[in-house]
């Protein structure tokens, strides 16, 4: 199927943007290992701001989880607002800056504020070489290919993603998790068209009016962009949770108009089963994704393929995630590339 909107191009173009993240961050392999043996780092920081920060999220516990050190993901305004909150000024600390444009007034206030005051040392990932990031911070990785039309972000939220799991793979010299990444693309466009499928029906169906998003660990930095996707294009009501909490109250939402979306974990896979059972005992429909065993129960369900590990596997959920928000934009007859409210960049004044 075929679209106007850069919105939708930008979504189904992912697997072939991600060669190149692939290829640019390798350049970059000995920039990045002597930044972290020069600093030795007892904390790592990620910080962005909307899409940004969720990509901070998935990046920040995939990188404790990968490496042993600690790391935490922070928005933006809180390193220069409430610094003493965030960032311990006794440690040694890289701080990772996301964005996609570079521009956004937070993350750019958040790396100037963090080496005005050598909290750190900074890092920036962003789209725009000449952007004010690009200038300001101590290192850089730019990625040129992942610059959108769109207002939304869609291809650049895996990209940066994908580009924050290669550094740490390469800070924690983990060659099976480097193999995995560089499979991707292909993973990617093997699974484009059964996603864009389920999608289409999903999104489609009006009688699902309330979605709820459901991650945990780094999953849960995915299932934050998934409601905002949805938020961001329909306005449609959509809200997060990690799946074990969701019990502890927030469940009493569930009737037959809500969908729940869970982005599964293969390590805890009997207790995200457990939830989707709970879901559909008040009358709730459940899609799962993930690589899902024989048997599985849930109401959808997209496999997205055997041999990734949780971290590498996080990316595959994206596209679904990003057609199903689209679809239902069709669906209301609003414009997927003009959302409401927003623009590409905010900037402070
Ligand atoms: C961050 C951001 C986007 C959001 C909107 C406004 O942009 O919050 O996540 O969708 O476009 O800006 P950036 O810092 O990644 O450029």
């Amino acid at each position: 199927m075929t679209s106007s909107y850069v919105t939708y191009s930008e979504i189904k173009r992912q697997p072939d943007t991600w060669k190149q993240t692939l290829q640019s961050v390798m350049e970059q392999k000995d920039m990045i290992k002597q930044l972290f043996n020069e600093v030795n780092p007892e904390e790592v920081i990620f910080v962005g701001c909307g899409t940004s920060y969720y990509i901070s999220i998935a990046a920040a516990l995939s990188f404790q989880e990968v490496t042993g050190i600690s790391a935490k993901a922070v928005p933006a305004s809180e390193v220069f607002l409430k610094p003493d909150s965030v960032i311990n000024k006794n440690k040694r600390n890289i701080v990772i800056g996301t964005s996609r444009s570079g521009t956004t007034s937070e993350v750019v206030r958040a790396i100037e504020y963090v080496q005005n005051n050598n909290l750190g040392q900074c890092l920036g990932i962003t789209g725009y070489p000449d952007s004010d990031l690009a200038q300001v911070a101590q290192k850089v990785i730019n990625l040129p290919h992942i610059q959108e039309k769109s207002v939304v972000m869609t291809s650049s939220f895996t990209n940066l993603l994908l580009s924050l799991q290669l550094t740490t793979a390469i800070v924690a010299d983990n060659q099976q998790l480097l193999d995995e990444l560089h499979s991707l693309p292909d993973a990617g466009s093997n699974i484009m068209e059964k996603s864009e499928d389920l999608a289409r029906e999903i999104g489609g169906n009006l009688a699902y009016d309330h979605f709820v998003y459901l991650g945990l660990g780094a999953n849960f930095g995915l299932a934050n962009e998934g409601m905002l996707k949805l938020k961001e294009m329909t306005q449609v009501h959509s809200e997060v949770y990690n799946p074990l909490e969701f019990r502890h109250g927030p469940i009493s939402i569930i009737k037959e108009n809500c969908l729940t979306v869970i982005l599964t974990n293969q390590s805890i896979l009997d207790f995200e089963q457990a939830v989707i059972k709970d879901v559909q005992k008040y009358n709730g429909a459940v899609l799962a994704v993930g690589e899902l065993p024989d048997g599985f129960v849930a109401d959808y369900q997209l496999n997205v393929g055997t041999g990734f590990s949780d971290v590498s596997r996080e990316i595959l959920y994206l596209p679904l995630l990003q057609l199903l928000a689209y679809y239902r934009t069709l669906k209301l007859q609003l414009n997927p590339d003009q959302p409401r409210n927003l623009s590409q960049v905010v900037k402070l004044k």
